[in-house]
């Protein structure tokens, strides 16, 4: 009995802090004969602390890795002001608010995409997150039945 109330003491919180994510409108922009693609999402934290998305992955893995990207003002020698994109370790989600991965700011960066991605026609992402009460996954669908890189 006493061993009953200690896992539900352990696994629960963690089950509750996944329960608070929302992942909104999940999208792939996979152009043709890119090596690369982007994928862009919002993603609401509605628990009392923050959360931090530390690492993605796709079912099946038809990338070679997912990275967590940002763009990084920078300046040249010349004094040209240009975006440089850097990968990084995490993004933190404050509590109660909403974060959009996109076009120009943080993304997810597709990196290889192999040919059996025209294989298929949805994609489960897994994210993962960390955070004070624990560690969670969270996933979300991406349909790709609609690929223009696949059609000839
Ligand atoms: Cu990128």
């Amino acid at each position: 009995m006493a061993m009953r109330w200690i896992f539900f003491l352990i696994i629960m919180p963690t089950l509750f802090a996944a329960d608070k994510i929302q992942i909104k409108h999940l999208e792939l922009k996979i152009l043709n004969g890119v090596k690369n693609g982007a994928a862009y999402v919002g993603i609401y934290n509605g628990n009392s602390y923050a959360v931090n998305l530390y690492k993605v992955k796709v079912d099946p893995e038809v990338f070679d890795r997912i990275e967590l990207h940002d763009h990084v003002p920078r300046t040249d020698e010349n004094n040209t002001h240009y975006f440089e994109m850097i990968e990084i370790p995490e993004i933190e989600i404050a509590p109660g608010s909403t974060i959009f991965l996109q076009k120009g700011g943080k993304h997810l960066m597709l990196m290889g995409i192999q040919p059996a991605f025209c294989s298929y026609k949805k994609l489960s992402f897994n994210f993962f997150f960390r955070s004070e009460k624990g560690n969670f996954i969270k996933q979300a669908s991406a349909d790709i039945s609609n690929k223009k890189r696949c059609s000839q």
